[in-house]
This record gives C-alpha cells, structure tokens and sequence, in this order.
C-alpha cells in the first residue's frame, strides 16, 4: 500500500471539506475501524520484524497525522458555524434593552408649563444667581423687614469691587416679577420656572434646593377671581379630574391681597393614605402690590395685575404619591425608576 499517496488523497480531502456532516465520513473513511489505515496495521503482523517496525512507524505517523488534522477542521467548522455573522441562535436569552425615561419633576414641570401655555402664558427664565435689590428689596422686602425671616438665604461672597447689591442664590422666583416688568409692558401673561434655593434643615417636605413656578398677569380690569378661574383649570388639566381651590389670607409684602392657595382633589387617588377630603397648599400668590408697579414706572390707576409662586415639587407629590421630598435628588435608581 502506498502511505504517501493515502497521505495526499486524505490531505486534499479533508481541505475540500465544507461541513460537518462531510467531516464524519472523512474520519470514518481515513479513521475508522475499516480505513485503509486500520487494515495496513492488521496487515502488519505478517511481515518480519524489522519491516514490520519500518512501516509500522510510518503508519503510525500518517495516523497521527490524520487525528491532528481531523481535530483541527473540526474545531474550525464549529467557530465558523457559531461565530458566522447571519448566525442567531434564538435559544440564548435576550439582553435587556435598558429604556431611558424623563425625571418625575421634568414630567411635573413639562405638564404645569404646558398647561399655562395653553392658557396664554409665555415661558421666561431668570438668573438663579440673584442680587438682593431683586430677591428683596424690590419686592418691598428691605433688611430691616421681619419678613426676611420667611427666605432664609444661602449668600454669595463676591470679591468685585463696585458691586452695589450683594449676591445670593435667589430663594424663589419672584425677583423675575420686577426684572420682567422693568423692560416690559402691559399688558402680558408669563410664568418663570426655575430652581430656588433656601438655607434650611431639609425633612420630608422641605428641601435645600427645590422648583417654583411664578406666574404674573398684568392687566386692565384684572382680578383675583381671573386668577381662580385660570389656576382651577390649570390644576383640572394637571391632575386630569375635578379639584377643588380655596384660598387663605396670608401676608408676602410684595402682593396686596395676598393669599395662600389650597387645592382638594374630588376622586380618590391610587394612595390610600391621602385622603381626598384633605386641602393640600400648592402656592402662595396674591394682586401686585402697587409699589412695585410705581417702581417699574407702572400707571397704578390702569394696571393691574395677579402674581403666584407654585412649588413645583409639592405638585409632584400630590400627583404622583411620593410622601418623602428628598426622594427627587436621591438618586435613588428604584425611586427614578417607577415613573
Ligand atoms: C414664596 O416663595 C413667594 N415668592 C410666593 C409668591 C409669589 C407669593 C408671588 C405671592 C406672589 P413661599 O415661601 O410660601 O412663597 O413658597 C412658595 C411655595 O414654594 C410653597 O408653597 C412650597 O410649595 C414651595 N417651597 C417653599 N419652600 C420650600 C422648600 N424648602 N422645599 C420645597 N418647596 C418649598
């Protein structure tokens, strides 16, 4: 039998070879107890010793040799067959696909702002770093006023020189009241949402830093009951149901009247721990206070106009039954997570 030639056969073979069906019949042709190889051993025990030993050895090579090649197309076919690119082996499980989803107070804000817009109240941003003339005494609230007390102020140390008002991260919204007036006339409709940011020990319904809405309408003719009128919408449009709205006399030395504004919803929400006969306050508002109307050069016997500041995160919790403020900065991905 020539070796070389069953060498070369089996070579050219196995290199033609495409799956792994065609593999197994290679081996059982080259390998397998009915080979050629397999009868030339049996053959062997005939021939005297020193032949025998010669084409034994040499036999025993090309076995070898066959195993090593039979290995390695094996072990090519089966990465080229799991690794091939239109390959889908549909019995591996899914990967997740991780949704991204919006901020429950960018969801607040977006659902309040909307609600405004639709009811003709434009957008405008104002700086979170604020002068005290405009987060005080533009508001009637001069340093000496007892009323300071309400904002406890986080300040700014400023090294300029010729600064006339000290600088402090402004405590609500309002300062944007006289900015806004001061190059604007009546009569407008706008809302400034915005950060704000009060020097307080935080617990479950205070925090450090948190979200108003102020609104400010100016008018002829304008009054507390148009301001109703729009906030019962508003709030109708927020919740998605019938909410009740009352207001409560309260004093903020830049409105007169001013009041506090409390909402009741008339459903029962999913929470079953807020009870729908409880009056839940949202915001303090009131009719400007005609000092700040004289200081922006204002006609006090023609305009007048209605003023609020919402807290966004109050509205936040009311909607979606969070009881725990400090939840929104938590970072806490399980919180984030539900909405
Ligand atoms: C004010 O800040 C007034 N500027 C509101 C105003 C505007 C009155 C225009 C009249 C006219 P007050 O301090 O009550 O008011 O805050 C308004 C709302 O902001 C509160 O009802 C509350 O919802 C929210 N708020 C106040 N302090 C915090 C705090 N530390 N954490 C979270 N929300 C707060």
């Amino acid at each position: 039998m020539d070796l070389r030639q069953l060498k070369k056969e089996a070579e050219n073979r196995i290199s033609l070879i495409k799956n792994t069906s065609d593999l197994e019949k290679w081996r059982i042709k080259y390998l397998g107890r009915k080979s050629v190889l397999s009868l030339f051993f049996n053959s062997l025990s005939k021939l005297p010793l020193i032949e025998k030993r010669k084409q034994g050895q040499e036999a025993n090579a090309i076995r070898q040799l066959f195993s090593s090649l039979y290995k390695k197309k094996r072990e090519g076919l089966e990465t080229n067959f799991s690794f091939s690119s239109d390959f889908i082996d549909i019995t591996q499980p899914g990967e997740k696909i991780h949704q991204g989803h919006l901020h429950p107070l960018t969801l607040i804000l977006r659902d309040i702002t909307d609600s405004f817009q639709k009811m003709g109240f434009s957008i405008i941003e104002g700086p979170e770093i604020e002068t005290e003339y405009y987060n005080f005494d533009a508001l009637n609230i001069p340093a000496s006023h007892p009323a300071r007390d309400m904002w406890d102020t986080l300040w700014i140390k400023s090294k300029a020189k010729n600064q006339k008002s000290k600088m402090l991260l402004r405590t609500h919204t309002s300062p944007m009241q006289v900015r806004y007036m001061e190059t604007n006339q009546p009569p407008f409709r706008i809302i400034v949402p915005g950060k704000c940011f009060r020097y307080e020990a935080t617990d479950a319904s205070h925090e450090i830093q948190f979200h108003q809405i102020e609104g400010l309408m100016v008018g002829e003719n304008i009054s507390l009951s148009n301001f109703k009128a729009i906030i019962e919408e508003v709030v109708k449009d927020i919740f998605k149901q019938q909410v009740s709205v009352r207001f409560r006399p309260n004093y903020f030395p830049f409105v007169s009247p001013g009041v506090e504004v409390d909402i009741k919803l008339k459903q029962k929400t999913r929470n079953k721990k807020q009870d729908t006969n409880e009056w839940l306050e949202i915001m303090g508002a009131g009719m400007v206070h005609p000092d700040l109307f004289k200081r922006v050069g204002y006609a006090t016997n023609r305009w007048q106009g209605f003023a609020f500041g919402l807290g966004v995160e109050r509205i936040a919790m009311i909607k979606y039954h969070i009881d725990d403020i400090r939840l929104f900065f938590s970072s806490d991905i399980r919180f984030l997570e539900q909405f």
